[in-house]
């Protein structure tokens, strides 16, 4: 294999011009003088890329001739984020490209703002996966990430009378510049049908005959390393009618049945699932599952392995990492392609099998571990089904031979269940086909081996792990927080962005007053940016003497929005009740940024009131603007990037036990806000690391919560007993932000007062204290500055190339490769 051939253009700012103006003129065919934003946005892009390409032809040779052992992460959401910013900095082209385009007349800014981000995920699943992947790159760990091209990705969130309506996210409406389809690598993807058994020279073999199939097309994406001439690939698959699907029908004259049976297909990779952590049995989903697994698995054996590789030696090469069960279709799919395709025996190919595959769970709410009814699985992959109930039924024979005839265990084991109807456990059949098990934060993973899944802990010791989540310090420090990190850079050189242990240095800076001024002056210049986005955005004004209180992450029960804004409605209630002088109300804009999934109703009831809360307090003069709530509609990647960098104190108030790691509070911490947090996912971590006097923990304990579940939690005895609690609520349900109509926020008040799964009155009163704490330490801005330094001096742990080498060390054992 010759070595790529290709170079990238001079590294200059002339290069950098002429090659912008050669994509302009022949990659858009405009002028100049007649070009867009978009076309100039596109030729910049397209510029950046030429930069990545030599390195990215360059990767993928070495791979291909080293043969070292990789990493398959596969994984059915990637939120991204915006590339060009993180490809400038990747390249270190940040100052030449702007200095390029200056000499053409644009600022770059204006072409930064002109990207559309893809959407590909939900939430903190979603992007967890893009933080790997670009820790992947810059460590050198050979490594490709699997996913899917949904055309549509997580909808654009909007408020009409502050209800969400949402939108569909057209991210590919202006062509995307990053994308590199590859039709002629397709891998055809089978569905449907029935299985039959023949004769292979007097050996009985099984076949499946499918009854329809699709194309599943790879889209190549680049993932530069930072600053190190590595460029991984992650490769989305977008679904595409076969020729055979539709001819036949067309040349039956039947045009309309053609475009419906192609429209079919083509809907496997049309949307991403806006739900998130509760799964809804939609035959689609499970398709969209297997379609991603299936080809991700025959293009590793197809086209990434040599020809005529020895497939025993499979787990020498390629550990495929499955992100929470969405992926798990694939341990039958590469059962299949072994035993039925490539005729090995089934004992070899279940060995195998089982050194390939690594499970992370991403959750701890029962709810949230998916199943798929036998019934379904059984009509679209009867294959796989038998492989299933193959695997099963020697898995549980082992669990027999080991308990002798304790059933309950066998059924509460068992790849199947049998209530409310009969249906796989991924979860389960993940853990039994996978070298190792991890959860996300040391609490999650305490629980997972203490609760969800505590019979296989104890059948498989030592298959449990623990990896605690991280974060990209090139996005989310770099990149997010220039003006924070030009700080850093100052003092401690550029070494951190790729060491962030070295952050610890910054412990004694937190004792020089000096370096303190200029950090409240980076904290301050933050909101100022932070104003001027949403300004734009959406006509919302930041005050930048406000303490800034942020709480941004899906809408979801069980991160208890309603206890932050139980809060909110407590300060306005003192306010208007005249309980509390205005004076002593510490002034605080409080910004939501969360979606709820579309039919989750009672997510969606509290973004109405969370809207209707804000008109009310942030119009009414008594509170003389002390008290402003924003809620920014459509929170994303890009916007993230603006608000958290601006933020005084970051809103972590999960119930404990619910909340599997978070990924959100590390982001906040590392860019210097404190934290006010249950005992929960890497909450704990984040406050055993910053310390006690650096962060506000309130609330009970997994124990304690659990303790009064058991003794029966009545939350209408808080409501009794608290007159704060009482009146706050009282004033949602008198009509106060419903212009006067009870009824709109009935289900919500009900819903606290008569069920209350997550406990939100139970933690009511001990927040509110926190809060209080909150207010104090904020009047002492020096003292308050300096525990913001140590957080950000002391969150070197939450890197994800921390929690890669963890994965490496303990899972993959897939060292960097050059
Ligand atoms: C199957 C479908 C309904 C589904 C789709 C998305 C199920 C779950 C999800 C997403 C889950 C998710 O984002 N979980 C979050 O993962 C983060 C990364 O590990 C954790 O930090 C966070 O606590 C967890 O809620």
């Amino acid at each position: 294999l010759a070595k790529a051939p290709v170079t990238a253009p001079p590294n200059t700012v002339d290069g950098f011009v002429k090659q912008f103006l050669d994509n302009l003129n022949f990659g858009q065919g405009v002028a100049l003088s007649a070009s867009g934003v978009n076309d100039q946005y596109l030729a910049l892009a397209r510029t950046v890329r030429d930069y990545l390409m030599a390195r990215w032809l360059e990767t993928v040779r070495r791979q291909l001739v080293s043969q070292a052992k990789g990493v398959c992460y596969l994984s059915a959401e990637y939120l991204l984020g915006r590339q060009l910013g993180n490809s400038l900095l990747a390249t270190g082209l940040e100052d030449v490209a702007a200095e390029a385009l200056a000499e053409c007349g644009i600022d770059i800014a204006d072409l930064r703002a002109q990207e559309v981000e893809p959407g590909l995920g939900n939430g903190g699943l979603g992007r967890l996966a893009a933080c790997f992947i670009d820790s992947l790159a810059t460590m050198s760990v050979p490594s490709i990430g699997y996913g899917i091209r949904y055309e549509y990705g997580i909808f654009r969130q909007t408020f009409e009378d502050g209800q969400q309506v949402e939108k569909p996210d057209r991210w590919l409406s202006m062509g995307s510049p990053w994308e590199f389809p590859h039709p002629e690598a397709a891998q055809t993807i089978s569905f449907g049908g029935r299985t039959e058994q023949y004769d292979d020279d007097g050996v009985t073999r099984t076949r499946w005959i499918p009854d329809w199939d699709v194309l599943a097309i790879p889209y190549n994406y680049m993932v530069p390393g930072y600053l190190n001439g590595r460029v991984n690939t992650l490769r989305l698959w977008s679904a595409q009618a076969t020729k055979a699907f539709d001819l036949r029908i067309f040349n039956a004259g039947d045009y309309a049945e053609a475009v419906r049976a192609q429209t079919f297909a083509e809907n496997i990779s049309k949307v991403l699932y806006p739900e998130d952590s509760t799964p809804q049995g939609k035959e689609l989903r499970l398709q969209q599952q297997y379609f991603f697994a299936a080809a991700s698995i025959a293009d590793f054996l197809d086209v990434v392995l040599p020809p005529d590789y020895d497939l025993t030696k499979l787990p020498d090469r390629a550990i495929f990492q499955l992100n929470d069960t969405h992926p798990v279709i694939a341990v039958p799919e590469l059962m299949r392609q072994l035993v039925d395709v490539r005729g090995l025996e089934w004992e070899q190919a279940w060995e195998i099998t089982q050194g390939c595959f690594a499970y992370t769970c991403h959750t701890l709410l029962p709810e949230a571990l998916e199943v798929w009814s036998v019934d379904l699985l059984g009509r679209l992959l009867p294959r796989h089904l038998e492989i299933i109930y193959r695997i099963n039924e020697e898995f549980l024979a082992a669990v027999r031979e080991r308990y002798g005839d304790d059933e309950l265990r066998v059924r509460n084991m068992s790849i199947i269940g049998e209530h409310p109807e009969r249906s796989v456990r991924m979860a389960h059949l993940a853990t039994v086909a996978s070298v190792k098990v991890n959860g996300v934060a040391e609490l999650h993973s305490q629980l997972l081996r203490e609760k969800v899944l505590h019979d296989f802990h104890e059948f498989y010791p030592g298959k449990f792990t623990n990896v605690t989540n991280g974060i990209t310090p090139r996005r989310f420090l770099r990149l997010a927080n220039k003006s924070l990190s030009e700080l850093i850079t100052d003092a401690l050189g550029p070494g951190w962005v790729t060491d962030l242990d070295r952050l610890r240095e910054l412990e004694t800076y937190a004792e020089d007053p000096e370096f303190r001024e200029r950090f409240a002056e980076v904290k301050a210049s933050n909101k100022r940016r932070l104003n001027r986005v949403l300004l734009e955005r959406d006509g919302l004004e930041v005050d930048d003497t406000h303490m800034l209180d942020v709480m941004v992450k899906r809408l979801h029960e069980y991160k208890r929005q309603m206890l932050k804004l139980l809060h909110i409605v407590t300060l306005y209630d003192g306010i208007v009740s005249g309980r509390v002088p205005i004076s002593e109300v510490t002034p605080r804009t409080f910004i939501f940024g969360a979606k709820a999934a579309p039919g989750y109703r009672i997510a969606k009831d509290i973004i109405h009131l969370i809207n209707k809360v804000g008109s009310v307090v942030n119009a009414d003069p008594a509170v003389e603007g002390r008290l402003k709530v924003l809620f920014p509609p459509n929170y994303n990647v890009t916007l993230a990037e603006r608000i958290i960098p601006a933020a005084d104190l970051s809103e972590q108030i999960s119930l404990a036990g619910k909340e599997a790691s978070g990924t959100g509070n590390m982001k906040f911490a590392l860019n210097g806000a404190l934290t006010i947090g249950t005992d929960d996912g890497a909450n704990v971590e984040i406050r055993q690391l910053v310390g006690d006097d650096h962060f506000f923990l309130f609330g009970m304990t997994e124990p304690e919560v659990e303790e009064l579940a058991a003794k029966g939690y009545v939350p209408s005895d808080f409501y009794r007993a608290d007159p704060n609690l009482r009146s706050a609520i009282d004033l949602i349900a008198s009509g106060a932000f419903s212009g006067g109509d009870r009824s709109v926020f009935e289900p919500v008040i009900s819903n606290l007062l008569y069920n209350d799964r997550f406990m939100v009155l139970a933690d009511y009163a001990a927040y509110i204290a926190a809060q209080e704490r909150v207010d104090a330490a904020y009047a002492d801005a020096d003292t308050w500055t300096r525990s913001a330094i140590l957080n950000v001096a002391r969150c070197g742990f939450f890197s994800s190339d921390r929690s890669m080498r963890d994965y490496i060390d303990r899972i993959w054992h897939t060292p960097p490769s050059f």
